[in-house]
């Protein structure tokens, strides 16, 4: 799916401002919507939550309306106009003129839908968007019926038993981030001609120092006998390949690679012509691959150092705020790191081309978190979302898949695969098979693997990278460095014998800013950093320990609970991005390792 750009053929209108909102309640909309009558307002894009101060706002359960007028230009009349949503968080059904006309489940990934014939060129139209938030065991990310992560209702008192049966219905979120919901990227009207290109799929190789591009282009509406045409531009616009038909394969001479940062990370262009349109997708010649225990790019041994993140910020929620990261990306190179993971689900399109610029490596993740009953069910059974996992992994890979920064899918997050091995490994195993089977630059596929009973886990052993979770001297032997220095020793030596690269893609502890003693106790940042320091020691011993990220990159808000003081506090940063004692250690750290050649 191409993302909306005005150039000689195409133009885009963007709805983000201020849009009339109004909460609703858990009963959906059907086929008609109302105007709304004195509206609220609301900002788009950005989550609904913290945009009032309101717990109805705040803790919001259900459907919720946003409305706003929206006019077809009379100049677009020969042009096909689409109307796109960036993201909309978690399903949403599309109204104009107060008409059904589209409804889409998932919150983190674009869907759009051709409004030529509904919306005559200049002529206005009510633009509805129903919005619902609710999360349960046939959504992704996963929602609990009656207790959500971390919490604990002890079981059998009778007051709590009648309480929970009389409180009014909420979300319960089996995950660790604040349920920030709403239309949290932008809304667009975008034009093509007629005959339009509908994708390009790019899919870059190495041979001796010749960039080779097999590349394919789709197109649609009314055929055009103007063929396909594909040209190469470098960072100059000079043209330095070229090939006609809707596929086939270029060279580009001495072609300039895409290395991550402090490398150069080189992008072209494939500029298709097709009928009267045009499209130039950014791409970068670099090639990824899993060998024996090392993770290649470009045929050399990378070292991940980096974060699991959030899309989350005070005001924005979860919604788009492209200074933010532009903010964490310099934030990324002055930590002197080189990756991160989009825990958990895919982020904003606009980050993925920020990091292609900036040479920022990304593992690639879907928003299957909380796919886990902690033993007491097998979620494989009992919740409804293979299926929908299925089109979400789709989805993602073909948002994606011409971005070098994009070197690994992981498949989601944290699943229970200890308590029914034999179920996760069938649920795990044909996703697998799947993703493999959609990405044209078949890149390695992982999911991330929580602390578990890790002999029992038949499923984490079979993916590319084995991709792990852990919290030794924090939730596990809590205070006590040593013990956990011994049980992370010995995991990892189990994790050896595998013979696949190994890398941490969470270990934290919570620290809370300003907190310090000089006996490091857990919540000092003087105990987040030598747990930190503990882990290092362990990693470097190991030639097949290929990454190390930290969980996380800042603090961010989650569900309350009690075991959460204003959100989680595991941030390297505080949530407006200061400095804790332990982003300076792996400033330094990470300075001094190579992002090639360190195993
Ligand atoms: C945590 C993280 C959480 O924020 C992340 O989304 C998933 C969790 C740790 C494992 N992994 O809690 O900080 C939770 C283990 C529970 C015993």
């Amino acid at each position: 799916m191409l993302y909306p750009k005005v150039n000689q053929a195409r133009s885009v209108i963007d709805l983000s401002g201020v849009w009339g909102f109004r909460l609703g309640t858990d009963e959906e909309p059907g086929e008609h919507i109302e105007k709304l009558e004195k509206p609220e307002v609301i900002a788009v894009p950005a989550s609904y939550n913290d945009q009032k101060d309101d717990p109805a706002y705040r803790h919001h359960y259900g459907w919720a309306c946003y409305q706003r007028e929206i006019v077809v230009p009379a100049y677009m009349k020969d042009e096909r106009r689409v109307l796109r949503f960036d993201a909309v968080t978690h399903n949403a059904k599309i109204y104009l003129n107060q008409r059904l006309v589209m409804t889409h489940k998932g919150g983190f990934l674009p869907f759009e839908i051709d409004i030529t014939d509904l919306i005559p060129a200049g002529e206005k139209a009510l633009l509805s968007v129903a919005v619902d938030n609710r999360v349960n065991h046939g959504t992704l990310p996963v929602g609990n019926e009656d207790v959500a992560f971390f919490g604990s209702d002890n079981p059998g008192i009778p007051s709590v038993e009648s309480a929970k049966q009389a409180r009014k219905k909420q979300n319960f979120p089996n995950f660790d981030f604040f349920n920030f919901s709403g239309i949290h990227r932008p809304v667009r009207i975008y034009t093509t001609p007629a005959s339009y290109i509908e994708d390009i799929v790019l899919v870059p190789d190495i041979s001796g120092t010749d960039g080779i591009v097999s590349y394919e282009v789709r197109t649609g509406g009314v055929h055009s006998d103007k063929e396909v045409a594909v040209k190469i531009l470098d960072e100059d616009g000079n043209c330095v390949a070229s090939a006609a038909g809707r596929e086939g394969t270029v060279t580009i001479p001495d072609a300039r690679l895409w290395w991550p940062f402090p490398g150069t990370p080189y992008l072209y262009k494939a500029e298709v012509t097709y009928g009267g349109d045009i499209y130039e997708e950014s791409f970068g010649i670099r090639t990824v691959k899993v060998e024996g225990s090392s993770f290649l790019i470009n045929g050399e041994p990378f070292y991940f150092k980096g974060f699991g993140k959030h899309e989350d910020s005070p005001f924005h929620g979860r919604g788009l705020d492209v200074c933010l990261d532009v903010k964490d990306v310099n934030l990324i190179h002055w930590l002197n790191a080189n990756s991160f993971r989009t825990s958990h689900y895919p982020y904003a399109e606009e980050m993925y081309a920020l990091c292609d610029r900036e040479g920022i490596v990304i593992i690639d993740e879907t928003p299957a978190v909380g796919i886990n009953g902690g033993g007491a069910h097998d979620p494989y059974q009992t919740y409804g979302v293979k299926e929908h996992h299925e089109e979400v992994i789709r989805d993602l890979v073909a948002r994606d898949k011409n971005h070098p920064c994009v070197v690994m899918w992981s498949m989601g997050n944290e699943p229970d695969t200890e308590h029914f091995p034999q179920s996760a490994y069938d649920y795990w195993h044909s996703l697998y098979e799947l993703t493999h089977s959609v990405d044209p630059q078949k890149r390695p596929v992982t999911f991330v693997c929580c602390q578990n009973h890790y002999e029992n886990d038949i499923v984490t052993r079979t993916m590319d990278v084995v991709c792990l979770n852990r919290y030794y001297g924090w939730y596990n032997l809590s205070g006590d460095l040593e013990a956990a220095s011994y049980a992370l020793n010995m995991e990892l030596d189990f994790w050896e014998k595998i013979g696949k690269p190994v890398m941490m893609t969470e270990y934290g502890a919570d620290a809370i800013p300003g907190v310090h003693n000089c006996v490091p106790e857990m919540f000092s940042e003087e105990y987040q950093m030598d747990y930190y320091k503990m882990h290092s020691d362990a990693f470097d011993k190991r030639g097949f320990f290929i990454g190390e990220q930290v969980w996380n990159f800042a603090d961010f808000a989650t569900i309350q609970g009690c075991m959460r003081a204003d959100g989680n506090k595991k941030g390297l940063l505080t949530r407006d991005r200061r400095p804790k004692l332990a982003a300076h250690y792996f400033r330094k750290r990470w300075g001094e390792i190579s992002n090639f050649g360190y195993k």
